[in-house]
């Protein structure tokens, strides 16, 4: 084990910089929330698709590659890889990794809403140290009742969430996708500033999430709760081609260039209703935004007002 030199701004020296603002990437099962971090990062450093064995959250901070796992008492220890990682003690780990995105904001990456393999309780206690949260809704079936559920419960402070509508090549055509993402800014618009619809398989769509939360990080109120990471406890790790494991996750760093989709599928909700769509394709346009209602920035305006 050696010590990590570490550009993370959670870190123990009090003395540090303001730390970076908190992304927690929350949702359904299987919705895509770990394809999507990987795309930020620029690589596939989380194991995505891990259907049989269940991950405890994963806090992606800036630094050389470590790992460390804090313990349901808050004990951090080091760790060799995910593997070695056992969901039922463990509150979550922590994560560190050189990839650009990770200098402007943190990552939480959270197990399903709906996993039946992990209680809720598991993502949810992640929510005290997010800043804002990026919600996956896997297109085909979008918005369901368990998740409006989350929502209705749902920190104040965290209504300037932003949704992505995963899956959008699963979309047969423009029309069907349109009347899905019309649908949810309905029934779903209240608790988001932004909703988007992306295929997380295009380069295009991930770095139109990546500009979007570049721009929402610059002014975000700092509201998560505190949390003193001891890097010197972190385990360093070496990336290897080949993984014995598929959930070695970390130790599994074959670089994959995101796949071609079928279709992009980011349009904006101005596109919706200015732009008539050709029926059999989809606009490469910019992402779905919701204009920010008054009332939420006043929410947003009063809370920087408080913390400053
Ligand atoms: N076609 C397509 N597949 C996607 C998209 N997003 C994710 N996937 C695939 O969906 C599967 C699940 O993705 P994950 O990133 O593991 O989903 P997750 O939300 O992290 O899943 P859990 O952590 O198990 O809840 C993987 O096989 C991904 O490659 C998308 O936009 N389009
Ligand atoms: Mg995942």
């Amino acid at each position: 084990m050696r010590t990590l030199t570490n550009d993370n701004a959670i870190s123990n020296d009090a003395q540090a910089t303001p730390r970076k603002p908190r992304v927690m990437v929350a949702g359904e099962f299987s919705s895509g929330k770990t394809k999507l971090i990987n795309g930020l990062l620029g690589e596939t450093v989380l194991p995505s698709n891990v259907t049989a064995t269940a991950l405890p959250p994963i806090w992606l901070v800036s630094g050389d590659k470590g790992l460390l796992a804090v313990d349901l008492e808050g004990n951090q220890r080091p760790a060799a890889s995910l593997q070695e990682v056992c969901v039922d003690d463990t509150s979550y780990c922590v994560l560190s990794h050189p990839a650009a995105c990770l200098k402007q904001f943190e990552i939480i990456d959270t197990p399903g809403n709906s996993d039946p393999n992990i209680p809720a309780e598991s993502w949810e206690r992640m929510l005290d140290f997010a800043d804002t949260v990026v919600w996956c809704s896997n297109a085909t079936q979008a918005w369901r009742q368990s998740e409006k559920s989350v929502w209705t419960e749902m920190p104040e402070r965290l209504l300037n969430a932003t949704m992505v509508i995963t899956h959008a090549d699963r979309m047969t055509d423009a029309t069907s996708a349109h009347r899905v993402l019309r649908r949810v800014t309905r029934e779903a618009g209240e608790f988001f500033d932004e909703i988007m619809m992306a295929s997380l398989m295009l380069d295009a769509d991930i770095a139109r999430i990546a500009h979007h939360l570049k721009t929402i990080c610059k002014g975000l109120p700092l509201s998560g709760g505190d949390r003193k990471i001891d890097f010197a406890v972190a385990q360093a790790i070496t990336y290897s081609a080949r993984s014995s494991s598929r959930l070695d996750g970390i130790d599994d760093l074959v670089k994959q260039p995101l796949e071609g989709g079928r279709v992009s599928a980011s349009v904006t909700s101005k596109d919706l209703v200015a732009t008539p769509l050709p029926a059999a394709s989809m606009p490469d346009a910019a992402a779905i935004v919701k204009p920010i209602d008054a009332a939420r920035r006043r929410v947003a305006a009063k809370m920087a007002r408080s913390m400053s």
